[in-house]
Order: structure tokens, then sequence, then C-alpha cells
């Protein structure tokens, strides 16, 4: 008996010493590199084109004749232009989408661009694609459908995963270096996939790529989806998610289509085309809630991004340039201490002391300013730490609060009515561990007008 009762003491004492490294704390979670530099990218493109763009659909159910692909005049620098006008820094090219039409030659069907008339059978749309983006300096990434409506596979599991496997191959093989590998969840329920060792394969050939998913799709994949495709991410938004127990950095990219509902080119459409103004609300409540906005866009049937598409996309760009061209911390400020924060440059970021829960960013003018945002950034290598925080401004002898929050993250824009001070403040009201913070900026929208 006496024996026993030793025995299951060693055993709780064992146990004991476990726990507190086997406990996850979602202060602790850090991001990995890769992630950290996604989450610099801030805004990302994903074009949608094939035989949906000739039949006037959205979802085709893998019927469409090869031979309706034939666009006579596709030119990848033109789309990739088109993005970077937006102010997109990573493309991602929709190889296969729900119909399993395939936009490069691949060897496992053949349901693709080789049974069309394109290019006489010989093109490859996805090594057009990747190579204009990497000309323009731009990352390339592949969304490949889970969900198959052509291939007969799919109705085996086993057999549909060795195909997916090798189309992988293909295309995780021959196309340079992917930053981002979409699976979508769209038309996967009840379908069972083997993605763990989808994704041991995929990190075989490209350890560097960053899966996006659903939560619900994929549970450790390294980008989330927002649960909309509004291009807007709820607030609060932090970095790390809890998926069944297990906590994981895992940032959202927030995906819109820039004429509204449609991803894929439509006759008759322009009136769906996303204002400045819609755009520009869907980047303040994507990158201003410290996600990634990803911008639908749709080449035409002559493989063009229609002209319109392309204007509304520059003004857009422009947009954005010029409500944050003015920092008025950096052009006008004078900070006490804290001057990494106030630098206007995100490759330095300053420290509170080491131990501190709660720390304050100041900055002074010498004649009043008007301003009616502020952006703030966190520096997340050492994890996501400011859990609430103040914007203030000193009036009538006293800090008067014009915005708060929760979550900083990447990148957190304030919006609010037009305030004049001398005296601006970031109150970090709580901290895990020592706030880090890359910028604190001041804007004036009307001065943009
Ligand atoms: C969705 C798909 O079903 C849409 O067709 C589109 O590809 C979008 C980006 O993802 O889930």
């Amino acid at each position: 008996m006496k024996i026993r009762n030793s025995a299951w003491l060693v055993i709780l004492l064992f146990l004991c010493a476990l726990w507190p490294s086997a406990a996850q704390n979602f202060a602790d979670i850090k991001p990995s590199p890769q992630q950290v530099d996604w989450q610099d990218l801030e805004i990302g493109a994903i074009f949608h084109f094939g035989t949906n763009t000739f039949l006037d659909r959205e979802w085709g159910d893998g019927t469409a004749d090869p031979s309706v692909f034939n666009p006579p005049d596709v030119d990848a620098d033109e789309w990739i232009r088109a993005a970077k006008a937006a102010g997109a820094k990573y493309v991602v090219l929709v190889a296969k989408h729900h119909d399993g039409f395939c936009l490069w030659p691949s060897a496992l069907t053949d349901y693709g661009v080789k049974s069309s008339p394109w290019k006489g059978g010989k093109g490859d749309l996805v090594a057009e694609v990747a190579e204009a983006a990497h000309r323009n300096g731009l990352k390339f990434g592949i969304y490949l459908s889970p969900w198959d409506r052509h291939d007969p596979r799919y109705n085996h599991a086993p057999e549909y995963d060795k195909y997916y496997f090798g189309q992988l191959d293909e295309l995780a093989s021959r196309y340079g270096e992917l930053e981002e590998f979409w699976m979508d969840g769209a038309g996967s329920g009840g379908h069972v996939y083997d993605f763990d060792k989808i994704i041991e394969r995929l990190r075989m050939w490209q350890p560097n790529t960053l899966v996006f998913a659903d939560v619900a799709l994929y549970r450790y994949a390294d980008l989330r989806w927002v649960g909309n495709e509004e291009g807007q991410v709820p607030y609060e938004n932090w970095d790390v998610v809890d998926r069944s127990g297990y906590l994981r950095w895992r940032p959202a990219e927030a995906d819109t289509p820039l004429r509204k509902l449609h991803w894929f080119w439509h006759p008759n459409d322009e009136a769906s085309l996303k204002s400045v103004t819609e755009l520009l609300g869907d980047y303040e409540q994507s990158v201003g809630r410290g996600a990634q906005l990803m911008l639908g866009i749709a080449p035409d049937r002559n493989g063009r991004v229609p002209e319109v598409d392309v204007r509304r996309l520059e003004e857009f760009g422009d947009a954005v340039g010029k409500r944050y061209a003015h920092n008025l911390v950096k052009e006008k400020g004078a900070s006490l201490a804290a001057s990494e924060a106030l630098d206007g440059d995100p490759g330095t970021f300053w420290a509170a002391p080491e131990g501190s829960r709660r720390a304050v960013v100041e900055v002074h003018f010498k004649e009043p300013v008007t301003f009616d945002r502020a952006v703030t950034m966190e520096w997340l290598v050492d994890g996501q730490r400011v859990r609430k925080y103040a914007v203030e401004v000193f009036e009538d002898g006293q800090w008067k609060r014009v915005a708060c929050g929760r979550a900083i993250g990447h990148k957190k824009i304030d919006v609010f009515p037009p305030v004049r001070a001398r005296q601006v403040r970031l109150d970090l009201l709580e901290t895990t561990g020592a706030a880090r913070i890359r910028e604190f900026q001041l804007y004036n929208s009307a001065a943009a007008n």
C-alpha cells in the first residue's frame, strides 16, 4: 500500500513538472520569419481566369469544353502592372478553380490549356504570370482548388489525393518560389483530404511557402481566411488564434473581388466595380486592422484586365498614397523620447523599458496640427504585445481620448473626427512584455483631397 502511494506521488510530481511547459500562452506565440515578411506586404491580388470567363460563370461545373478557352491577347505583364498600381506586393493565380480546368499543361489530365486552342495547346499561363510577377518585382503564389468538379477521381478520396499531390508537384517545382499557397474551402464539405500529406509534399519543394486556408478546412495553415469576402476583418483582430486548443500565429488575409460578388469576368458587369471610397474603406478595415487585403482581379475574354478596372486600381493606389503621404509626426513633430517610433521608418522600432507593462509615446508640435487618422505599427517578431491602448490629445490642461482599442498588430489605423492639438500621445495602457512600436503616425485626410 505504501509503495503504491509513493508511486502515485511520483506520477503527480512528474505531471506537475510537465504542466507549465505543455500549456500554451497566447502571449508566448511568435510568428515565423516568413510570416513577419508576409505581413509587411499588406496588399495582394488574386487572378481568376479560365473557361468561366468565356461562359459567364462563377462556378463552372466541370463540363465546359476546353475549346471555349481562346483568349487572343493575353498580356500577363499588363495584369501584374494593374495589380502593382493598386499597391499589391504579391499576386496569386488561380491555377485550377473548382471546375478542374488547369491553366498549366499538367501531365496528369487533359482538362486544361493543353486541350484548348489557345497558343495551339502549347501555352502555359502559370509560367507567363509567374515570370511577369517576378519580372515586375512582385511575389507569386498559387491557388489549386481542392474541390474538383471535373475529374472523376474526385469521387475516390485516396485516388484524388494522389492526383492532387501530382499537380502540386508540378506547380511547386516549376515556377520558382511560391509566396503563398491558397487552399480554398468551397465545395469541400463532406470530402476527406489528406491535408497533412499535401502540406508535407508542398514543404518538400517550397519550405518557405505560407499556406492560406479557412480554419475549418485545414487546422495548421499559416494564414487564415477572415470569414467573408468583403475585404474587411472584424475588429479586434489578433494574430494568434486558438484552433481546437492549439494556439498558432495565423495572420488574416481579407479577400474581396474588385467587381463586387464576381471573381471571374462577366459581360456588362462594370457597374459592380467597387468605388475608390469603398476600396479605401476596405483598406482601412483590413490593412488598418492588422490584416492583409487581397483584391480579386478578373481579366476579360481578350486576356486583358479591362481598362476601367485598370483605372480603378490605379485610382485606389493613388488614393492610399495621397491619404498617407504626409505623416505630420515625421514632418512637423518633435519627440521627447521614443524617436524610432516617430521617425516614419517602419524598419526601426522603439522598445519600452524591459519589464514594463505600460508605456507612453508622446509627440509635440510647435504649432497645433489638425489630423483625423493615427497609424500605429507593432514590431511583431517577439509576438503581439499590446493589449490595450489609446490615442490622446492634450487640451484644456488634460489628456482627452480620441481613439482607443485593444489589438494593434502589424498596423492599426484609427479614424476619428478631425482634432487640433499641439501635444499628442499613444498611451500603451496594457502590454504583455515590453511594448515594441515601429511607428506612430498622424494624418489629415482632408489635406489629401
Ligand atoms: C471562394 C471560391 O469559391 C470563389 O470562386 C473564389 O475563388 C474565392 C477567392 O474563393 O471560396
